[in-house]
């Protein structure tokens, strides 16, 4: 049956075959997250990383209707020059994109289902989507925690960016029963910059501890998914005033515009790139590398 929808790349399923290390990627973070050409490098690069870290790279999206896990790299130079005009596809989406046979850019949540669908654990992304500043009056929480509440995937994030309501996002995971662990850091890191107010549920320190934790969820059918949490290299961090001053104008911004719904977030992250002039994309490439590292660090962990 999900043959008849599912594409796993060669290289990908002889690695889940023989148990092999294996890291999903998303490609909403291509199309809608970086400009061009800038998504496309990041995106070969971390492919890059996650071999020279012992484990085999899945970007993930969805062609003219087939899901793809695992695609070459002129897919993913198709995928970032094309941008915003592929459709930001997350849960909701996926039967339309596949049943008009169009293309879909997979956000976290809908790579963790196209994850599970091939039996992949470990997904590397920069950013999750979270509970958005106001959500008390819009009701604008992502559909990604909802997936992490129900998905066994362990993303590996670099916390949660100030676009979102952090203490929200947190009350949010923790009624959904999903562990947030800070790699190293007892604090939330907030994706800029290495730390925020908040705590995190469990500091662990070594990958093989969070493989670990992974096994012993999932060996007791505790379903869903579980955040990691990697701070940003200290070299590569921003000022948090300057950069929460940038997220607080582009959030007025957007109101004043009356933007909402699914094109919240891509807008909020152009906005903030456009402003501080390329300085937090570069921060926001180094992050997510980093992330790449652990995730497949992780990986060959779970896979011992
Ligand atoms: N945050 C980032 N970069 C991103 C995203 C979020 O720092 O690229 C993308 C991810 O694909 C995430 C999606 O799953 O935005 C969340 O969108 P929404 O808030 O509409 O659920
Ligand atoms: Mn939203």
């Amino acid at each position: 049956m999900l043959e008849q929808y599912l594409d796993i790349n060669p290289e990908v399923a002889a690695a889940l075959a023989a148990g092999k290390p294996v890291v999903a990627l998303e490609s909403t973070i291509i199309s809608h997250g970086m400009p061009y050409p800038q998504n496309v490098e990041t995106a070969l690069k971390v492919e890059q990383i996650i071999r020279d870290n012992g484990a085999v790279p899945a970007t993930i999206a969805i062609l003219k209707g087939r899901l793809k896990v695992g695609m070459t790299h002129e897919e993913i130079e198709y995928l970032g020059k094309a941008g915003l005009d592929v459709i930001k596809t997350s849960r909701r989406d996926i039967p339309f994109i596949v049943a008009k046979g169009v293309d879909g850019a997979t956000t976290v949540a809908s790579t963790m289902i196209l994850a599970q669908m091939a039996g992949i654990k470990v997904f590397a992304t920069g950013g999750i989507g979270g509970v958005h500043r106001g959500a008390q009056q819009t009701f604008d929480i992502s559909a990604d925690l909802q997936e992490l509440a129900n998905t066994d995937v362990t993303v590996v994030c670099a916390g949660a960016k100030s676009i979102l309501d952090i203490g929200l996002t947190l009350e949010y995971l923790e009624t959904q029963g999903v562990p947030v662990i800070g790699y190293q850091t007892s604090t939330l890191p907030a994706f800029y910059t290495r730390e925020s107010e908040f705590g995190v549920d469990y500091q662990l320190d070594t990958p093989a501890q969070i493989a670990a934790a992974m096994k012993a969820k999932w060996d007791m059918d505790l379903k869903g998914g579980i955040v990691v949490a990697n701070p940003i290299p200290e070299a590569h961090q921003l000022d948090r005033a300057m950069i929460d001053q940038v997220i607080a104008d582009a959030v007025a911004e957007m109101d004043s515009k009356g933007i909402f719904g699914k094109a919240s977030t891509p807008f909020l992250l152009a906005k903030v790139a456009e402003t501080t002039k390329g300085v937090s994309l570069a921060a926001n490439i180094e992050l997510v590398f980093n992330n790449a590292k652990l995730a497949a660090n992780i990986a060959v962990e779970y896979a011992k």
